[in-house]
């Protein structure tokens, strides 16, 4: 017998959701930073087996749309509720109560089962762990719930096992040796808007797009070259920084990620353009792929 489906990983900014995906998949295909608003897209990682291919997509956290790039994000949300065959609601310990009575209602009426997932336990004592699934359990009592730590690995094997009992008798969906759907541009493009994360303060990242106009394979290297977009002079400036210091920072740790991940020598060149308000552009939105 082959099982077969997707599941979709919802729930607030920064509970850990690519976290988990990463640690399900076995490879680094999210970015994960402490910061809301890490994950734009939605993005697939296939895990597979013998007998099982599992679907995970892993989507940006549930905001309320300020602006225009965030509406479209709450479109992978909206149908992560739409294409699943089980759903994965993340929460992490101590986080303040969703006040939407609209989701809770969405997930009390899912047709698909729901699984819980309270995040984050080793940051917890045994007392504030019980206490969390007690007001869970009331919250939603249909919802099997699991206590996990998705960075230390802790119970991450036993929720994929229950995963796989649930999903259906199916063939696979993709090719069993196919880890992702999105292409290689795409991890370059989000290695690098990680490492713009983790250097730059403030609005700055927020108001980054990255494309990735060459990705030249050879047999030992690969050699690329990514336009970082920002929207404004001013912020092309910091992104350089001192005699270009802050980007030559930023290449090299791309650098080293993306050594590991393709597991070959890269040679990487960056460079910054202003693109005034790609953030608020429909056309430009479509063109870096969301709305889609
Ligand atoms: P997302 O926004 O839901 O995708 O969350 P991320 O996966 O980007 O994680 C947000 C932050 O929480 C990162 O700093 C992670 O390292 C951290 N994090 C994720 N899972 C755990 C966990 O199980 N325990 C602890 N202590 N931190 C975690
Ligand atoms: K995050
Ligand atoms: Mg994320």
């Amino acid at each position: 017998m082959h099982k077969a489906g997707f599941v979709n990983i919802i729930g607030n900014p920064n509970v850990g959701k690519s976290t988990l995906m990463n640690a399900f998949v076995g490879e680094k295909l999210s970015i994960i930073t402490s910061k809301a608003q890490t994950t734009r897209h939605r993005i697939l990682g296939i895990v597979n087996g013998d007998d099982f291919q599992v679907v995970l997509s892993d989507t940006p956290g549930i905001i309320k749309p300020a602006y225009e790039l965030q509406e479209s994000m709450m479109d992978f949300v909206k149908s992560a509720f739409e294409d699943a065959d089980l759903l994965i609601y993340m929460v992490e310990i101590g986080e303040k109560e969703l006040k939407d009575e609209a989701f809770f209602n969405k997930i009390k009426k899912s047709s698909v089962p729901v699984l819980l997932l309270l995040n984050k336990i080793d940051t917890s004592s045994q007392e504030v762990l019980e206490e969390q699934i007690q007001l869970w359990k009331e919250k939603l009592p249909e919802v099997e719930i699991y206590p996990i730590s998705a960075l230390q690995n802790f119970n991450v094997k036993e929720v994929f096992n229950r995963i796989i009992e649930l999903l259906p008798e199916s063939p696979a969906f993709y090719p069993k040796d196919q880890l992702t759907d999105k292409p290689e541009r795409f991890f370059v493009n989000e290695t690098i808007r990680e490492k713009i994360l983790l250097n730059y303060k403030k609005e700055i990242p927020y108001a980054v797009e990255v494309e990735t106009e060459e990705f030249f394979e050879e047999e030992k290297i690969i050699r690329i070259r990514s336009v970082i977009m920002v929207e404004r002079d001013t912020q092309k400036g910091i992104i350089i920084g001192h005699k270009g210091a802050a980007l030559k920072k930023v290449g090299m740790q791309a650098r080293e990620d993306l050594e590991k991940f393709f597991g070959k020598q890269i040679h990487i060149e960056l460079y910054v353009k202003v693109n005034k308000n790609w953030r608020s552009n429909a056309n430009q939105l479509k063109r870096f792929g969301y709305n889609q």
